[in-house]
């Protein structure tokens, strides 16, 4: 495991130098890209039981939208959120916020034992399904962050569906060391 770990950080390393503005990706690829991480930590399989009220009452439903509180000088966060779909298959397919430049929709594929992050048009969600965004693995981008993220803030944002059209969500910010939405729910207890 550690060897793997030190692989990933290493190509993470050298994905953030070949790409500056996605530093937040690296990091996402460090803390939590692996099953390595859940094991070593033990903490990221609590329960969902903190999640709050859906913010949509259609098909598709947008819940437990969360981000990390950012240095002074971060340029780019990611965004993370789960989006349940109890009708036919939709897809996001696009993302904005007034707090950045541009939003984009990441995921972070693993070539020969490295992972990389590649932005993708639209992360699916399968029919009578759900996505699951989450650190390691697929987000929302922001790029050129206009401010920093401060933990106990609100982050508006617009998700854009296929289908369902578009959505406006609330983002919580967390701590910096938060690794699931609950760790926020737990620390604002
Ligand atoms: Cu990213």
């Amino acid at each position: 495991m550690t060897n793997y770990l030190h692989v990933l950080l290493l190509s993470c390393a050298l994905a953030a130098a070949a790409e500056p503005h996605c530093d937040a990706c690296a990091a996402d690829a460090a803390a939590g890209s692996s099953t390595a991480a859940v094991a070593a930590g033990g903490s990221a399989g609590s329960s969902s039981s903190a999640s709050p009220a859906p913010v949509s009452t259609s098909s598709v439903v947008v819940e437990a939208v969360w981000a990390r509180a950012t240095t002074a000088s971060a340029k780019a966060a990611g965004v993370y959120l789960t989006i349940r779909n109890d009708g036919p298959a939709d897809a996001l397919a696009g993302a904005s916020c007034d707090r950045a430049d541009l939003c984009q929709l990441h995921e972070i594929r693993e070539q020969d034992g490295v992972a990389r992050m590649v932005a993708v048009e639209r992360i699916l969600v399968p029919a009578g399904g759900a996505a699951v965004l989450k650190p390691g693995g697929q987000h929302v981008m922001l790029l050129g962050l206009r401010g920093p993220l401060v933990a106990g803030e609100h982050l508006a944002l617009t998700l854009v569906f296929t289908k369902a059209g578009p959505r406006q969500v609330q983002a919580v910010v967390g701590p910096v060391g938060a690794r699931e939405f609950a760790d926020i729910a737990a620390s604002s207890r």
